[in-house]
């Protein structure tokens, strides 16, 4: 055979080149399954007939990622080809719960079918290779949940957007229950490799921690802050993309991964210590070792300090970088770019940015201020003054110590100006402060945030109410056109579509499928079928299936089998009192108790679902799951009253196990201490999906009662003014417990050992916070509560009424979708509009 021609090898590589993109691109079935072998073979290094389910999900996996990294190329190509400013989101998070990645990618991009298609011609079965996935837990609970349902809506408005955070090495802990206690494991996420992210190995920037600040004039005559250092770190990108609902536009997750400097390894190197340097490069790698867990006491702080740092220099870096590449001006990056602070976590943002600007890039102090106030936003998640990030003065110091001297600048300036103002009010000039001095000194970071923001937001309309009251009260006297409110949402591709696909299917049978993408428009369509005979039944019939779904479930991880036809009573979320997991116990046993009396004629029969993580360093949280799990033994074993009560705690909560725990629920129970969870994010998966919700006037629990219908909703207990009236006027929870003889009952039956094998001490710090100082007054909304949860026996018996509510429930919560919550923060805070793309 002669040469081949020119001619001939383009026609060779333009034909490659076509079926090589189909391979990466194709969305069909055959496109798909022909990408799975050829994945297998090049990423996997297996035949198909040597391949593990594992291997498969790999591949699958890679074929996924293709085609999204081909739509985030369009999407950036889009950005840099605008001719009009496109300004960016950069959501600052600590944390990201995405979970599992590929049933959600699967339906963004549209080839669910195709892929079960392709998955069953090389003979496999997607529901065991959706199994197969270990989902990165980088999130504690709502506030992480929110950060990845956030970033679902953002790509499906076209908005473009960058989430910022860390790549934590190991997310929280995995729960398991032994003899009743919760037991932490390790979450070895990476364990078999990640196939979502790609390690972007040139992106990376030096942070710096530690050493000491030089003061000097420039050759302009300026004065300038040299900071000496005492360590370097690297940060290297890792990204994951983020596909839109059937949108072209792919958003980027960009977490940090810290490692040591070649430098640092360099200079060891010279000076002979090889294992020292070794060293460093560990400690360097610690600090996205791990996740907090939230509700910890004090330890591990500086730490944690460090990773807030970390990633935070990291991200403004990046974005510094980005901007300057595209050829901006930083007096524009406002223009460019806005930077949402999830909580306080990432709130050393607002002086980093200001030593960037300043320090690193010679902007002039005012204009650098101006700048950074124009591009942060602040959302605060918690009125819980435990929660309120604080670093005591002398660890920020150390580990900090130009940004010290930022903040202190900062506030020198703030309170300057206040004092122009207010001049004899030293007293508010105190409580402003950036820095408390009241004892022990430290930098308050939610002072700090709302400082340097042009926009303060808390997350339902009470908590933002409250927020103005409380805890940024003289923030909000001093400026109250920075003050919003955007309430939660959830995304309903995960927490509908993907959770539950037979009522996604029934409604789309009645009303098309448009409610995927504008939930709070179109969901109420479905109202009108409230009262149809036929659509109720179907409707019942997939909460049915649902139902047995978890009872299977259920059975496999605790071995107790409960009964589908009973009423399905869940309370899954974080552990925590204010929560108050254990008022839904002291409930179960008076039902208990009531059963035992024989009063049981005409009951309801019920099924009490806990699920949830306590922080491991909180141990009346821990004592509480010991106390669920020891009520359930006895409840579950006593043949009288077990084959209508059972409780049961399902271990290790997260967002998998939440997928499939929301669609089996009747009722959800969302019941803190009015005016103590700021909004809840699980009462809205629950309503979405048919729950009905018994609750207190608090967070989000006032907007969905309102959506949905009061009369639709099991309300009880006391609200938010009266909770803190009756504490001012002098709890006495005691005097409550001497009055109320079934409460009195179930609190002795607790206090006798009844549940504890007779041992008396075990639940003891529990009964003493409850009958001493009972915080979160619980023994004050008992008999509320208990009378609430008779209506709801009562009414769960009328089933075609209560299917006709749970209809209603999921009709009217549309406007709980976070995409509403997005347009709200591109319109009222962020000033971002979303791009157009041209593409699939
Ligand atoms: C949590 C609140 C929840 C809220 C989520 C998301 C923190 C600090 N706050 O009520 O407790 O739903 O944030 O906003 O985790």
């Amino acid at each position: 055979m002669g040469p081949i021609s020119s001619k001939q090898y383009d026609g060779v590589a333009s034909k490659n080149q076509h079926d090589h993109e189909e391979i990466r691109t194709g969305l069909g079935a055959d496109a798909i399954a022909e990408a799975l072998i050829d994945n297998l073979r090049f990423l996997q290094a297996k035949l198909p007939r040597h391949a593990t389910r594992n291997d498969w999900y790999m591949a699958l996996a890679y074929t996924v990622r293709d085609r999204m990294l081909d739509r985030y190329i369009n999407t950036v190509d889009a950005i840099t080809r605008a001719n009009t400013a496109v300004k960016g989101v950069a959501y600052l998070s600590a944390e990201f719960l995405t979970g599992p990645h590929l049933g959600n990618s699967l339906i963004n991009l549209g080839i669910w079918q195709a892929a079960q298609d392709a998955v069953s011609k090389v003979g496999q079965n997607l529901v065991d290779l959706l199994e197969q996935e270990e989902e990165p837990g980088l999130g504690n609970g709502g506030l992480g949940r929110l950060a990845a349902c956030y970033m679902d809506s953002l790509a499906a408005l076209n908005v473009p957007a960058i989430g910022y955070g860390i790549r934590y090495e190991f997310g929280i802990f995995d729960q398991a229950i032994r003899d009743g206690w919760q037991v932490e494991l390790t979450d070895k996420w990476l364990r078999f490799g990640n196939p979502w992210e790609i390690v972007r190995s040139e992106v990376t920037f030096n942070v710096q921690f530690g050493g000491r600040t030089e003061h000097y004039c420039d050759e302009q005559g300026r004065y300038r802050v040299r900071w000496l250092p005492e360590k370097v770190v690297k940060g290297v990108a890792y990204d994951t993309p983020v596909p839109g609902y059937r949108v072209p536009t792919t958003n980027l997750l960009r977490l940090w991964k810290a490692e040591a400097t070649e430098s640092f390894d360099f200079e060891a190197f010279n000076i002979g210590d090889y294992y020292g340097a070794v060293d460093e490069k560990i400690i360097s790698e610690t600090i996205s070792k791990v996740l907090y867990p939230n509700d910890e006491p004090e330890a591990g702080k500086r730490l944690r300090l460090a990773q807030q740092y970390f990633f935070v220099s990291c991200s403004l870096q990046d974005m510094i970088r980005l901007h300057l590449t595209r050829g901006k001006q930083l007096k524009e990056f406002h223009l460019y770019w806005a930077a949402q602070l999830n909580d306080t976590h990432p709130s050393i943002a607002v002086a980093e940015l200001m030593r960037l600007l300043v320090d690193e890039h010679s902007v002039g102090w005012d204009q650098a201020w101006a700048i950074t106030q124009r591009t942060c936003g602040y959302t605060n998640h918690t009125l819980l003054a435990e929660a309120l990030e604080k670093w005591p003065l002398p660890l920020f110091g150390k580990l900090l110590p130009r940004h010290l001297e930022i903040i202190y600048e900062i506030n020198r300036r703030f309170l300057e100006e206040l004092r122009v103002r207010h001049p004899d009010d030293d007293d508010l000039l105190r409580r402003l402060s950036l820095i408390d001095e009241a004892g022990e000194k430290y930098v308050r970071m939610a002072h700090l945030a709302s400082a340097g923001s042009h926009a303060i937001n808390g997350v339902a309309a009470l908590h933002s109410e409250l927020l103005k009251q409380t805890v940024l009260r003289d923030f909000y006297a001093l400026a109250p056109e920075k003050f919003f409110n955007v309430t939660n949402g959830v995304t309903p591709r995960r927490w509908i579509v993907l959770s539950n696909p037979k009522l996604s299917a029934l409604i789309t049978s009645k009303i098309g499928d448009r409610w995927i993408a504008d939930l709070e428009e179109e969901l109420q369509r479905i109202e009108p079928f409230a009262a149809d005979p036929a659509f109720q039944n179907d409707w019942q019939a997939v909460k049915a299936e649902n139902k047995r779904a978890l009872t299977g479930f259920i059975k496999e991880r605790t071995g107790v089998v409960v009964d589908p036809e009973s009423l399905f009573d869940i309370q899954v979320k974080r552990l925590h009192e204010y929560k108050r997991q254990h008022l839904n116990v002291l409930y179960v046993i008076t039902l208990y108790n009531q059963l035992k009396r024989g009063l049981n004629a005409g009951v309801t029969p019920r099924t009490v679902i806990f699920g949830g993580k306590a922080a491991p360093g909180y141990r009346i949280a821990k004592l509480i799951i010991k106390l669920i799990n020891s009520v359930g033994t006895v409840i579950n074993q006593d043949p009288q009253v077990s084959k209508v009560l059972k409780v049961v705690f399902m271990p290790d909560f997260n967002v998998k196990n939440g997928q499939r725990v929301y669609p089996a629920a009747d009722l959800s129970e969302q019941i803190s201490t009015a005016g103590k969870e700021a909004s809840g994010t699980g009462n809205m998966k629950f309503a979405m999906n048919g729950a009905l919700t018994i609750g207190t006037l608090d967070g989000a629990n006032i907007e969905i009662r309102d959506a949905v219908g009061h009369e639709n909703f099991f309300l009880f207990g006391l609200t938010a003014e009266e909770a803190a009236k009756v504490k001012a006027d002098g709890y006495n929870p005691r005097s409550v417990y001497d009055a109320n003889p079934e409460l009195r009952e179930v609190i002795d039956l607790i206090d006798s050992g009844f549940f504890s094998k007779g041992d008396r001490e075990l639940f003891r710090p529990l009964l003493e916070s409850l009958l001493n100082r009972d915080d979160y007054m619980l023994l004050a909304d008992y008999q509320s509560y208990v009378d609430c949860q008779q209506r709801v026996s009562e009414a769960y018996r009328d089933q075609e009424n209560w299917t006709r509510m749970s209809i209603l429930n999921s009709a009217r919560v549309g406007r709980f979708s976070s995409d509403r919550s997005i347009h709200e923060y591109c319109r009222d805070i962020w000033n971002v509009k979303p791009i157009a793309i041209e593409g699939r």
